[in-house]
């Protein structure tokens, strides 16, 4: 408990899930401590789930609180660049995220995963198949529970999904091993360059007894590191890579072929690093392979990633709402085989993306794009086809009359959500609403 001596006010910045998960940290096991709540947005998610004990500011700052404060934990949707938080930090009043009070108290291993695309199936699927061989697992972070309510429970083991903003305000947390699968542009609205926004996603490895990184993509490995370096690769031979054994693709760890790509219900490329991912993590911390194989070959994924929500008269429905960045919809268009007409619904926050790559790949496609959402005019100039429309239900309500066998309605937006949904699952359920109603 030595990080929290000296520390008798604690200001709380931005609400929501993971602002309500830090204030009920700390009334639960340092109820010594007095919580404010700051939040600038005028009525806050989670407002109504904050204990009467605690104070709150909503609709700006109160930079009276903050300057009063010992330490001040920012939520990841701002940046620390703002110049409120940038004036704590010029007062010497340490500024961290929820990660790092996570670090502070957890004393169980963890084990921690970052990268453009895949984290949330990675971390995922690595909680399921640690489950599987009988471990009480706990699995958060950046996706379904915030992480220090975790500690709300007794796990055996922590896997966690971190984003690159949750890693900025992260600087002690201690990992059994730490995952990079990945880097592709996305937040370029709240970084300046691809290489800031890496060294961000680097920070996993601070601290990490071993770093799995993606042999493919060099920009994942660290520029330094003391521990172990495990590699995976579906180009060249590496600690866990692709190998091909009599005319089949093995996932092989080790050398050792463990599973066959043909046995796994996740297809793609990109899927087959994410379990080579999984495979080294749990190889990390002394789970037996084979043990966990039945439960590898029945995962199907997650909800929102890819996933089929309807089919009737020959027409699949898509909900890949997930997919809040190019490389994302790029990676679903790049399996995809249909025989009539693919509807593409692209839109929504494009954080300052460049859109250009997804052009190349439409035209390969008998595509009919449909853009909607604040950026949605942004994906116009991508394919001849494109229409512009405000919402996806303008949309299905203009192309379900000509919906043929063969066709599919894809929602891969390569966008955030925030514009008219609470968050990408929001909008997941919204589209699939629309599925079971125009289908
Ligand atoms: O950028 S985020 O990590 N996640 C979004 C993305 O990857 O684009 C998810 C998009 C979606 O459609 O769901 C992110 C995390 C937390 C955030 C945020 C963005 C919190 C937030 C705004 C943006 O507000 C918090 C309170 C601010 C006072």
């Amino acid at each position: 408990m030595e990080h929290w001596q000296g520390i008798s006010n604690v200001v709380v910045v931005g609400l929501g899930m993971t602002g309500l998960s830090v204030v009920n940290y700390l009334k639960r096991f340092h109820s010594d401590v007095s919580v404010k709540v700051i939040d600038t947005r005028p009525s806050p998610p989670g407002l109504d789930s904050v204990p009467h004990s605690v104070d709150v500011y909503t609709g700006g700052w109160n930079t009276a609180w903050l300057a009063e404060s010992d330490l001040v934990v920012v939520n990841p949707g701002i940046a620390l660049a703002t110049p409120e938080i940038q004036n704590v930090l010029e007062q010497g009043i340490p500024v961290v995220g929820d990660i790092e009070l996570f670090a502070w108290h957890v004393t169980k291993p963890v084990i921690a995963i970052t990268g453009s695309n895949g984290k949330s199936t990675v971390t995922d699927l690595t909680g399921v198949l640690a489950s599987a061989s009988g471990l009480r697992v706990g699995v958060g972070g950046n996706i379904g529970v915030p992480a220090l309510e975790l500690l709300n429970h007794s796990y055996d083991l922590y896997v966690l999904e971190l984003s690159s903003f949750q890693l900025e305000t992260t600087d002690s947390l201690p990992l059994k091993a730490a995952a990079f699968l990945n880097v592709s542009e996305d937040h370029m609205d709240r970084y300046d360059s691809m290489e800031s926004y890496r060294q961000a996603k680097l920070r996993i490895f601070k601290c990490a007894e071993t770093a799995i990184v993606n042999g493919d993509d060099p920009a994942t490995a660290p520029d330094s590191f003391s521990g172990d370096l495990v590699r995976f690769s579906i180009e060249k031979e590496s600690d866990f890579y692709l190998s091909l054994i009599d005319g089949e693709e093995w996932l092989t760890a080790h050398q050792k072929p463990i599973v066959k790509t043909s046995d796994l219900r996740l297809v793609g490329k990109h899927n087959v690093a994410n379990v080579l991912t999984v495979l080294a993590l749990l190889d990390v911390i002394h789970i037996d392979l084979v043990s966990i194989l039945d439960a590898l070959k029945a995962y199907r994924g997650l909800t929102h990633r890819c996933q089929l929500v309807e089919e009737k008269q020959g027409v699949l429905w898509i909900n890949d709402s997930k997919a809040t960045n190019v490389a994302s919809t790029e990676a679903a268009l790049s399996g995809l085989t249909y025989r009539g007409t693919l509807y593409l619904l692209v839109g929504g926050i494009g954080k300052g993306a460049d859109f250009s790559p997804l052009a190349p790949m439409l035209s390969k496609h008998r595509v009919e794009l449909c853009c909607f959402g604040r950026d949605g005019n942004q994906f116009m100039g991508l394919h001849p086809s494109a229409h512009l429309y405000e919402t996806m239900e303008e949309i299905v309500e203009n192309i379900h009359t000509k919906l043929v066998d063969g066709d599919i309605v894809m929602l891969s937006p390569a966008c955030a959500s925030m514009d008219q949904f609470k968050n990408f699952m929001a909008r997941g359920d919204a589209f699939a609403r629309l599925a079971h109603q125009y289908a």
